[in-house]
């Protein structure tokens, strides 16, 4: 590792080479850690309870008698939440509030229509039964992610979200807690790692399977998600935070430190680049990142993100600014900018785009209203962030009436015939009038 954040400029002949070796990001599969989650969710999966039991002691140290014992039951929840501080709660309730309001507008209502022979046509959107959440234990445990993640799955109607976070030696955070409360999580298992994923996936005597697995989890979670795709439906894996900042040179260089900080402080693997056509602008954010680095209370995990996988990118102007975003598809987008409005219209790829100098990408983790859980490592080239209908399913509703059964009857015969499949054929054909 060099002592100075990377600089790149697209001028510079390996460009290419240079950007694409900055994001390159190493997920291959650990067969150490496959094996081992294969195991786990082989044994939960025949031996239910009992082998939930016995993951939880082995790895957490929290000796039950009974998976019902690690149930923490709604009182609870509503305790923790009258337990922390009255700011703690308040800004929770806020955060939450607008988080449901923003995904109220992501419901998408069922429709029908009749075609020229009164056939019905349509699709009906229906909620998952039940959707599980998982939330990490120890350093990676997010309130926010508990509102981002149960929210849109309660607006979406699902009945029942069930929400497992270990409690290594015991140790509830009841944050965590709060927030499960003021999302309306329906139960809460402190069970994690790979056997809570399976109890979720299969179900046991007593954790009820679920019908998708959401949240964010350690490599063994995430293998264990992987795993159980088919069963279950999952969410995306997510890989490290990323935050991409385009700026005219005008904005406080300290502000702009401080929102590259702000996902570098994730983890030593975030990626924060900032994109500006003005160099002296990039010089001036370099200096900012030294000044206030050592103000840092994660100082060394910002350092080793910065350094590692940080960058400052010269453009010629902000059309290849645009244009070098769109190649990376970063996770948060920053324009800040004087009309951001303007450049919109450049920019395809990004899990969130945060518009003009006020908009720290920070606010968008906890409260302006959109989802936090957005597309990583280029995602966003094809995927979307969480939302409501992640939550709902769509079933599609054809209803013949004697007449529209004649006329498709007669095509749907001469289709069938040319498969060689005969019964199609004659189910159609039994409904045409001769
Ligand atoms: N930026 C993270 C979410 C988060 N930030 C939670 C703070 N808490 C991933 O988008
Ligand atoms: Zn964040």
């Amino acid at each position: 590792m060099t002592d100075r954040i990377t600089r790149l400029n697209t001028a510079q002949s390996d460009f290419d080479s240079a950007l694409a070796s900055l994001l390159a990001w190493d997920d291959s599969v650990d067969h150490q850690v496959n094996e081992s989650v294969r195991h786990i969710l082989h044994e939960v999966k025949n031996r239910g309870d009992a082998a939930v039991l016995e993951f939880t002691a082995k790895f957490d140290r929290l000796n039950a008698g009974a998976v019902a014992e690690l149930e923490m039951d709604s009182a609870r929840l509503k305790a923790a939440l009258a337990q922390i501080p009255q700011d703690q709660r308040e800004a929770l309730e806020k955060a939450a509030a607008r988080v449901r309001d923003y995904h109220e507008r992501q419901n998408q209502a069922s429709w029908q229509y009749q075609d020229e022979d009164g056939t019905v046509l349509g699709q009906k959107v229906t909620p998952l039964d039940r959707a599980g959440l998982y939330v990490p234990g120890g350093k990676a445990a997010y309130p926010s992610s508990v509102l981002m993640n149960a929210i849109p799955a309660k607006v979406a109607g699902v009945s029942e979200v069930i929400m497992v976070v270990p409690t290594p030696d015991g140790v509830v955070n009841d944050l965590v807690l709060a927030a499960a409360a003021v999302a309306g999580v329906d139960r809460v298992f402190t069970i994690g790692g790979a056997q809570a994923v399976a109890a979720l996936a299969y179900g046991t005597e007593t954790v009820p399977a679920v019908d998708k697995i959401v949240g964010p989890g350690n490599i063994f979670v995430a293998t264990a998600k992987r795993e159980v795709f088919g069963v279950v439906g999952i969410d995306m894996i997510a890989g490290p935070s990323e935050i991409l900042v385009i700026c005219d040179g005008k904005t406080d260089p300290d502000w702009i430190a401080m929102d590259l900080f702000s996902q570098a402080e994730h983890d030593e693997q975030a990626q924060s680049i900032l994109v500006s056509p003005d160099a002296e602008f990039l010089d001036a954010v370099e200096v900012s990142i030294n000044k206030l680095l050592p103000t840092m209370e994660r100082e060394e995990i910002i350092r080793t993100s910065m350094l590692g996988r940080g960058a400052l990118i010269q453009v010629a102007d902000m059309k290849e600014a645009a244009e070098v975003s769109n190649r990376i598809a970063p996770e948060h987008l920053e324009l800040s900018v004087e009309d951001p409005q303007s450049m919109l219209s450049d920019i395809r790829h990004a899990g969130a785009i945060f518009m003009g100098r006020h908009t720290a990408e920070a606010l968008g983790d906890y409260c302006a209203g959109p989802n936090h859980v957005l597309p990583t490592s280029g995602t966003a080239r094809f995927s979307s962030p969480l939302g409501v209908y992640d939550f709902q399913k769509r079933s599609s509703l054809i209803g013949f009436t004697a007449q529209g059964a004649d006329r498709m009857g007669r095509v749907a015969s001469v289709l069938a015939r040319g498969e060689g499949l005969t019964a199609h054929a004659r189910s159609a054909e039994y409904r045409i009038n001769e």
